[in-house]
């Protein structure tokens, strides 16, 4: 199970641990009772047997199938795409989820194991209170085994959310990652150019996860990230929000939007936005950047020339193109960007292959 395509398919056949065991064990006795009849009130002793054992099969056979289904159909961790590894391992602690799903797994055999035990053990009985006995003995301990893994359940069904509420992004098509400082209308623009619809508001830290959206050039479909905002700081001092921006231009980005925000309605000065910029800049030197500046709608000709100017101070920036996410200025201008840059990919790609 390579997981270089969408994480959204392997996903979709993933078979969600219950909220509590009480919900697989409920189930399991409903299944059980149906399968049984009322055996109490039949008279042979052989036949009473069939249904004793037919109670446990019934029941042994659903629960070794869910548990082993929660534990199979959860991606491996290790199969994963690098990006979906580390990503997953930012929100969720891998450790856990693997013991769990192996506790998940083992509590299939052992299950098994019981099972074969008082199936045999009701074969072998001679009257009717022992087989009852030992159904009922089954049936006890497989509440106390599922009791037990109710600490596993939840751990893998909170990791399961959060794998079904991954962006779903495929690693193989080119990818423009939009970044920036808090605020500056990184998710304004990803609406703008894409269907996608992540949260706008007029306060920092709104985004926190990753969301995609796509755009079409020609027939080349293009991945459009939008990325949590990104403070002045290294890479060791990032959190777990952030963290999330930089995997996305770590390993999917083919070009970066970095947008500053002139007029400072961000919240964050221009000196401030160019030490986040610098250190991206410094982090990402092999990925071509497009520098956005939003908000001109509302920028005066001062915030206009003082964008101009410490944006041709700053080595490896030069032009940025002023443009408004909200009023849709110069929006075609950088879809002509991007389209130029996914050409130059393609091109090269061709004359690599031929
Ligand atoms: N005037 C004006 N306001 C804008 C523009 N683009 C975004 N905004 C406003 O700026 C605020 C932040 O916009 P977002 O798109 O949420 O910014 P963000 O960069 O995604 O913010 P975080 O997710 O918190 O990092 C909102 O109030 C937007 O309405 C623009 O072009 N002009
Ligand atoms: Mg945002």
């Amino acid at each position: 199970m390579k997981l270089t395509k969408s994480l959204s398919i392997v996903a979709r056949k993933m078979v969600l641990a219950p909220s509590s065991h009480e919900e697989i064990f409920e189930a399991v006795v409903r299944r059980a009772k149906k399968s049984g009849g009322t055996a109490l009130l039949r008279k042979k002793l052989g036949h009473m047997k069939r249904v004793e054992i037919r109670k446990i099969e019934v029941a042994n056979s659903y629960v070794v199938n869910r548990l082993k289904k929660i534990a199979l159909t959860t991606p491996f961790v290790r199969e994963l795409h690098p990006f979906y590894r580390e990503l997953l391992g930012i929100i969720v602690d891998l450790d856990l989820l693997k013991r769990s799903l192996s506790r998940i797994y083992g509590a299939a055999s052992i299950v098994n194991k019981i099972a074969k035990e008082h199936i045999l053990a009701i074969k072998k009985a001679k009257d009717r209170t022992s087989m009852i006995k030992y159904r009922r003995a089954y049936f006890g301990r497989l509440k106390s085994i599922l009791e037990d893994l109710d600490e596993d359940f939840k751990i893998v069904r909170n990791a399961q959310i959060k794998i079904l509420k991954l962006p779903d992004v495929n690693p193989g098509i080119f990818s423009v990652v939009v970044a920036g400082p808090p605020n500056v209308g990184k998710s304004s623009l990803v609406r703008a150019l894409t269907r996608a619809k992540p949260e706008v508001r007029e306060y920092p830290f709104t985004t926190k996860s990753l969301t995609v959206g796509h755009l079409t050039i020609d027939s080349t479909v293009v991945q459009v990230l939008d990325t949590p905002g990104l403070l002045d700081r290294p890479l060791s001092a990032r959190n777990k929000i952030e963290l999330q921006a930089i995997l996305a231009l770590q390993h999917l980005a083919n070009l970066i939007i970095f947008m500053f925000d002139p007029t400072e309605t961000c919240g964050f000065t221009l000196n401030y936005q160019v030490g986040v910029l610098r250190e991206i800049l410094n982090s990402f030197k092999n990925i071509p950047f497009i520098f956005l500046a939003n908000k001109v709608d509302i920028a005066t000709s001062k915030h206009i020339e003082k964008m101009n100017r410490v944006a041709q101070e700053l080595p490896g920036v030069g032009n940025v193109l002023f443009i408004s996410a909200k009023e849709g200025i110069n929006l075609d201008k950088v879809k002509k960007i991007i389209e130029r840059y996914v050409k130059e990919r393609e091109e090269s790609r061709s004359v690599y292959i031929s």
